[in-house]
C-alpha cells in the first residue's frame, strides 16, 4: 500500500494510520508498543502502518538522531509527540499549585519543539495540563493552563510547531472534557497554533454525539486518536468507526487517525486487527 503525501490524501484512502509507540518505559496502559524500538519500528512498518505516534516522557532521553535514522529507514512518518508521561511518571503539570511544577511543565513541553520541528509532529497536550489539586478553584487551575499553553505555543509558533489539546474523559481530569470546553480554551489562550485532539475513547464517555462534535471541532482538528468503546482496538468494542470515519472526512481533515488503545488481546494483535478494521472500512 502505497504511503501518501500529507497534501495529497486519495480520495480511496484518506487517512494515513499510526500507532502509539513509546520510547521509554511508561505506566500508562492504552500504549500497545513499549520496549524494543527498533524491533518494535520494524514491526509496524511490516505491518503497513504509515507512522508511529511517540510518546516521549523527556526529550533529554531521546537520541534524536537514532531515532530519525530508524524512521527513515522504515519509512515512517510522526504525526505527533505525546507528553503525558511527565505526568504519569513524574507529576509534572500545568496545573499544579507549586509554581516550580508549572515551570517544569512548561519548560518540558517547550523541549519537545526542536524535535517536533524535525519530525514535522504535533505536540500533545493531553494529561499534562494536570487536574483541579486540592485547595485549588477550578477557576485558579483555568488560569494556569491558559498561561502555560500562551507560553508554550508562542515557543512552539516561532519555529513553525502546533499544539494540540486532548479532551480527556471526567474520571481522569475535570480540565476539559469536551471539544466546546477544549474550544472555550483555545478561544481564551488565543494563538493560532492551538488546536485539538480528538480521541474516540474520551468522546465516547463525554460528547453528546461523537459525529456533531468532530462537526464542531473541524476547523481546530489537529490530530485524532482511536480507541473502541472498551479502549481495545477499533472493531473490539461498540463504536461505529465506519460513521466515525466518514464525519471525519466531512471535516476536511487529511492528518493521521492513531491507535491509542490496550495491548490486548496482546500487542501485536491488537495492532494488526485495528489497522485490518479501520482499513475495511474505507476500502
Ligand atoms: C492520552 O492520549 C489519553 O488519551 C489519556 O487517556 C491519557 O490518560
Ligand atoms: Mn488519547
Amino acid at each position: 500500500m502505497s504511503r501518501l503525501h500529507p497534501q495529497e490524501p486519495s480520495p480511496v484512502e484518506p487517512y494515513r494510520l499510526s500507532i502509539v509507540l513509546s520510547t521509554q518505559p511508561a505506566q500508562f496502559q492504552a500504549v500497545a508498543f513499549k520496549g524494543d524500538l527498533a524491533a518494535n519500528l520494524a514491526k509496524i512498518a511490516a505491518w503497513d502502518y504509515d507512522g508511529v505516534e511517540l510518546a516521549i516522557r523527556d526529550p533529554r532521553l531521546v537520541d534524536a538522531g537514532a531515532l530519525c535514522d530508524l524512521l527513515a529507514a522504515h519509512r515512517l512518518a510522526v504525526p505527533a509527540i505525546g507528553t503525558g508521561q511527565a505526568w504519569g511518571e513524574e507529576r509534572l503539570s500545568f496545573s499544579d499549585p507549586d509554581p516550580a511544577v508549572r515551570r517544569a511543565a512548561v519548560e518540558r513541553v517547550k523541549s519537545h519543539v526542536p524535535l517536533a520541528q524535525r519530525l514535522d509532529a504535533v505536540i500533545i497536550v493531553g494529561l499534562l495540563r494536570g487536574v483541579v489539586q486540592p485547595g485549588v478553584t477550578f477557576a485558579q487551575a483555568w488560569a494556569w493552563v491558559v498561561d502555560a499553553l500562551r507560553e508554550c505555543c508562542e515557543a512552539a509558533g516561532g519555529q513553525g510547531v502546533r499544539l494540540a489539546l486532548e479532551p480527556i474523559n471526567r474520571y481522569e481530569t475535570p480540565l476539559v472534557n469536551t471539544v466546546a470546553q477544549g474550544l472555550e480554551l483555545i478561544d481564551a489562550v488565543a494563538t493560532p497554533n492551538l488546536g485539538l485532539l480528538f480521541d474516540t475513547f474520551h468522546a465516547n464517555i463525554e460528547e453528546p454525539s461523537i459525529e456533531g462534535s468532530l462537526a464542531d471541532a473541524a476547523s481546530r482538528l489537529y490530530h485524532v486518536h482511536v480507541a473502541d468503546s472498551n479502549r481495545w482496538h477499533p472493531g473490539a468494542g461498540h463504536l461505529d468507526f465506519a460513521a466515525f470515519l466518514a464525519a471525519l472526512r466531512a471535516t476536511g481533515y487529511t492528518g493521521f487517525v492513531s491507535g491509542e488503545f490496550l495491548p490486548l488481546p496482546d500487542p501485536d494483535t491488537a495492532a494488526q486487527r485495528g489497522l485490518a478494521h479501520l482499513r475495511s472500512l474505507v476500502a
